[in-house]
């Protein structure tokens, strides 16, 4: 595989957030299921969020010479369809109950509780079928859907969002919440990032580096989400991390994050070349957030 030639993130996630839709309205809308379970499966997935954790993927396969085309990026686009089943499932009235996601109602509001479920249940089975349906080799797709279900399932995100939901009552420590926050949001962008070097066929070890990365990455991207949840007001009440270390420790807490995140990418550099300043790129979310 060839490295491409060099497009700065920004470039890059402009291009690929629309593919992004695009292949996932697509594969939806060619579904033959139910036009109602569509419709409400397609709401939620076209309600507009970032598409971090596919644009994860398709940065890293391209920094190691992978070719973007539809099929990588309806690979891709699974794990998108797990994070909006987890935000439709976290949206219910028996978990946050909440009205209004990304300014618009919430799945249950919109179409009823039982529609929102489904869903939900539709998305996250429909996730494994495109990465099963695929024609990629056989090795690589048994890799990613042992690496897929063990960030979606019991030990990775819904194991993080039980103990999140148990600490209601009690206050974790700083390892417990590192650990919650590690399956909880850490789970889906290490998948995401280990995905894309699997993909672009990258020996082990690196896979192994990449989830790393993407490890990092997630408990950065939860501290940020907590710091920004202390400017909105939201309460300091529960197990976050401006409440455990407060508010300026919770930012030298990230500040440290993302230091030890780029150095993982540095340490990858000096075994095997990639596109750094793509992949690096995805830092930028954190930049923006801190102007
Ligand atoms: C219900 C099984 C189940 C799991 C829910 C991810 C999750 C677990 C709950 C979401 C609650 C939450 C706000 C977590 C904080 C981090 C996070 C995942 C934020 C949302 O991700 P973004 O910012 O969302 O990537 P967009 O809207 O951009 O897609």
């Amino acid at each position: 595989m060839r490295l491409q030639t060099m497009q700065t993130y920004q470039e890059f996630y402009r291009i690929y957030t629309p593919e992004i839709k695009r292949v996932m309205d697509e594969g939806l809308v060619n579904l033959n299921a139910p036009a109602e379970l569509i419709e409400a499966m397609k709401y939620s997935v076209d309600a507009g969020g970032k598409r971090l954790r596919p644009i994860m993927t398709l940065a890293i396969f391209q920094a190691f010479g992978g070719d973007i085309d539809d099929k990588i990026i309806k690979i891709a686009s699974a794990v998108e369809l797990i994070h909006t089943y987890s935000l439709i499932h976290d949206d219910l009235p028996a978990m946050d109950n909440d009205d209004l996601r990304r300014g618009m109602p919430t799945s249950h509001k919109k179409f009823g509780e039982a529609q929102a479920i489904l869903a939900g249940d539709a998305l996250l089975t429909l996730a494994f079928s495109w990465i099963a349906d695929s024609n990629i080799a056989d090795n690589l797709k048994v890799q990613l859907l042992i690496q897929l279900g063990k960030a979606a399932g019991p030990v990775g995100m819904v194991g993080g969002q039980v103990d999140d939901m148990l600490g209601v009552h009690k206050t974790y420590t700083h390892a417990q919440l590192v650990n919650v926050h590690n399956l909880k949001t850490g789970a889906l962008l290490s998948y995401a990032a280990l995905a894309g070097g699997i993909l672009a066929q990258v020996p082990d070890s690196i896979v192994k580096e990449l989830a790393r990365f993407g490890l990092q990455y997630g408990l950065a991207f939860q501290v940020q989400d907590d710091l920004l949840d202390v400017e909105d007001a939201t309460d300091l009440t529960k197990n976050t991390y401006p409440h455990l270390l407060g508010v300026e420790g919770a930012q030298q807490e990230l500040a440290q994050l993302l230091i030890e995140t780029e150095m993982v990418l540095k340490s990858i550099m000096a075994v095997r070349q990639f596109d750094y300043q793509l992949v690096s790129g995805l830092l930028s979310y954190f930049e923006r957030k801190n102007n």
